[in-house]
């Protein structure tokens, strides 16, 4: 096994300074590869370790990529560093938690296909995430062998953000893929994210040398089967760190809009040049937007997307921030009552 510094592992001053100038003699810092229930598996410059969780530390506080301090010789996790970026979404369904996809990513490499895949207001919430979470993001066009002219996804795919970066490949193809070793140097970590049965895992597999579960998508809608269903770090051969995910039927967001107003910058621009301000751009005078859609400068579809999103996100925002002040009165609740039985009972 071929020994790991610190740097290697993405190590950083940023991480340093939490510790002071140096690491303590006694701890090991490690990075988190794998989540399971109750422990983590690391990598550390001693190696690759399992590490258990101790009591006030759940499986849901941890993410891939996570930096931990241990104890040497304890065999348990002593504290998470904070994280230099962090990517989360909205829990599933009601939920009004939010899940940790990866922690401490450089790249988020949106990962779609150049078939029904692609979808511009999808890419959108992934532009946007990759915003508010202060990570790159590079669109990844797979599946560019099947496609009659890849090279015109691409050009979609760039026109949604000033952000947005995009390249077409074959997942399946190792020249293709080199195409993405100038964001996987070494000790740099991108992650893959997006639908199932676009090739995340085919991504991984071809730039670690691993071989990891794919399987082939539905015919009649290129819908994939999940195939992947737990999320993992790993190193690639150019020595940067690649976080394969499980795909995602939907993304939801929620306290984004500081990534949406990046994703739709032009967007807000424009809408300052509205005569009101409170304008919905639908019939006001002087609106700006509706100027730009008459004479064809801005797609009336690309305007609804935005409206949505940002219709949701203050949804999503409201219903997060009411669940914590609800929790907070529930707990005062049960108390009240706890004490009020008492006091029958004195
Ligand atoms: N022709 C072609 N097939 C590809 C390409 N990328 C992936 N595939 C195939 O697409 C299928 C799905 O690929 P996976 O890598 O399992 O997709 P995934 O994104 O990991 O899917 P989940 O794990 O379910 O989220 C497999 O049969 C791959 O061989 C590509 O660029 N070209
Ligand atoms: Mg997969
Ligand atoms: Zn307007």
């Amino acid at each position: 096994m071929t020994v790991l510094s610190l740097a290697d592992l993405g190590w950083s001053a940023f991480f340093r300074s939490q510790i002071g100038q140096q690491v303590p003699d006694t701890m090991l810092p490690a990075r988190v590869c794998d989540v399971h229930r109750d422990r983590v598996s690391v990598k550390s410059e001693s190696g690759d370790l399992s590490l258990i969780l101790p009591p006030d530390i759940s499986a849901g506080d941890l993410a891939v990529g996570d930096w931990v301090l241990t104890e040497i010789g304890s065999g348990l996790v002593h504290s998470v560093l904070e994280r230099r970026t962090v990517l989360r979404r909205r829990g599933a369904g009601s939920s009004v938690t939010h899940q940790l996809i990866a922690a401490n990513v450089d790249t988020l490499m949106i990962v779609t296909s150049c078939n029904d895949d692609f979808n511009p207001a999808r890419l959108e919430r992934y532009l946007a995430l990759a915003s508010s979470s202060e990570t790159l993001p590079l669109i990844v066009l797979t599946k560019a062998d099947l496609a009659e002219d890849p090279g015109d996804y691409q050009k979609q795919a760039e026109r949604l953000s000033p952000l947005a970066t995009a390249i077409s490949i074959d997942a399946r193809d190792p020249e293709s893929l080199e195409l993405l070793s100038p964001w996987l140097k070494r000790g740099q970590t991108a992650a893959l994210v997006g639908s199932s049965g676009v090739g995340k895992s085919t991504i991984l597999n071809g730039l670690t040398g691993l071989d990891v579960a794919t399987r082939g998508i539905r015919e009649d809608d290129a819908k994939g089967r999940h195939t992947t269903t737990a999320r993992s770090l790993r190193q690639t051969f150019s020595g940067g760190w690649l976080v394969d995910t499980p795909g995602m039927r939907s993304l939801s967001l929620s306290e984004s809009t500081d990534g949406i107003s990046k994703v739709f910058a032009d967007l807000e621009e424009l809408a300052a040049g509205c005569r009101f301000s409170d304008c919905a751009h639908e019939s006001e005078p002087g609106c700006a937007i509706r100027a730009a859609i008459d004479i064809g400068e801005l797609d009336s579809d690309r305007l609804h997307r935005w409206q949505k999103l940002l219709r949701e996100d203050r949804f999503n925002t409201e219903t997060i921030a009411e669940a914590r002040v609800r929790q907070r009165g529930q707990t005062r609740f049960i108390k009240a009552t706890i004490k009020g039985k008492r006091r029958m009972k004195d």
